[in-house]
C-alpha cells in the first residue's frame, strides 16, 4: 500500500491541473476600502450590531468608521476632537457591557495625551459626543493597547505602553470600575515597563485563571508580569528566560 500512496501523492503534485491549482492560485480580491491618506492603526468590531464586523481606521486627520454594508464599506466621520493622524491607539468593544459597541482612542502630545472612551449608541456612528476621558498623572503616549479582564470582575480593562519621546515611558494598567469609570493602577499594583517600544499581550501563562501580561519590547528583553489576583509582579529571569 505504501508505494501506491507515494505514487498517488507524486502524481497529484506533478499533475498539470493540480499543479496549477496549487502553484498558480490567485488571491480573491477584496473591496477597496474608502480610506484617505496613510492610516496608522485600525480595529474591527461590529459597531452597528448588524452581524458583521466594521472598522475604525486612524487616518492622517483622525479616526473614521467604515461600516460594512451589502454594497461595500460606508465611510462615517464623527466629532472625535482629534485632528491628527498621530493616533495609533484604537480599540473597539463593549466596555460598559450595555450591549452597544464603544471605542477607545488614545493619542499623545502635551495635555491632550490621554485615553478617551467613546460610548456607543448602537448606530456605530457616534453622532453625539459622549465620552469619558481617562487622565494620568504624567503625559503618556499610548500606542499598542491590550484589552482583557485582568482583575476578573467581568469587565474589560486596558494595558498599554507609553512610548519614550511621546510621554513618560512605561506600561500602565487602566482598571474598568464599571459605571463608565476607570482608575489607573499604581506602580505597586502594576510595575513600570522597560523604557522602550513595547507591545503588551494579556494571556494566562500559568493557567491559574488570572491573565498575566507579556511585554514584547523593541530594544529590551521580553518581560512577563504575573497576575497575582489583580496585582502584578515581574517574573524573574529564571522563571521567564526570554531574551
Ligand atoms: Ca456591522
Ligand atoms: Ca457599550
Ligand atoms: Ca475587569
Ligand atoms: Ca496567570
Amino acid at each position: 500500500m505504501r508505494p501506491q500512496v507515494v505514487l498517488l501523492v507524486v502524481s497529484l503534485l506533478v499533475s498539470p491541473v493540480c499543479g496549477q491549482s496549487l502553484l498558480q492560485a490567485q488571491p480573491v480580491e477584496g473591496p477597496v476600502l474608502p480610506i484617505v491618506g496613510s492610516p496608522t492603526a485600525a480595529a474591527a468590531h461590529d459597531l452597528d450590531a448588524d452581524g458583521d464586523d466594521d472598522l475604525v481606521v486612524m487616518e492622517d486627520t483622525g479616526p473614521v468608521i467604515l461600516r460594512k454594508q451589502p454594497a461595500g464599506f460606508v465611510r462615517e466621520t464623527f466629532a472625535s476632537g482629534l485632528t491628527s493622524g498621530v493616533v495609533p491607539a484604537v480599540l473597539a468593544g463593549d466596555f460598559d457591557a450595555d450591549g452597544q459597541a464603544d471605542l477607545l482612542l488614545g493619542w499623545y502630545w502635551g495635555v491632550n495625551a490621554a485615553l478617551r472612551v467613546w460610548w456607543g449608541d448602537g448606530s456605530g456612528t457616534f453622532p453625539v459626543p459622549n465620552f469619558t476621558i481617562i487622565t494620568f498623572s504624567s503625559n503618556v503616549g499610548p500606542m499598542p493597547i491590550a484589552a482583557a479582564d485582568v482583575d476578573n470582575d467581568g469587565d474589560t480593562d486596558f494595558v498599554f505602553t507609553s512610548q519614550p519621546g511621546y510621554g513618560t515611558p512605561g506600561s500602565l494598567l487602566v482598571r474598568n470600575l464599571g459605571n463608565r469609570a476607570f482608575a489607573v493602577a499604581s506602580a505597586a499594583q502594576f510595575p513600570a515597563a522597560p523604557p522602550s517600544f513595547s507591545v503588551p499581550f494579556c494571556v494566562d501563562v500559568d493557567g491559574d485563571g488570572w491573565r498575566d501580561v507579556v511585554l514584547v519590547s523593541e530594544n529590551a528583553r521580553t518581560r512577563l508580569y504575573w497576575n497575582n489576583a489583580g496585582n502584578f509582579i515581574e517574573a524573574t529571569t529564571a522563571q521567564f528566560p526570554v531574551i
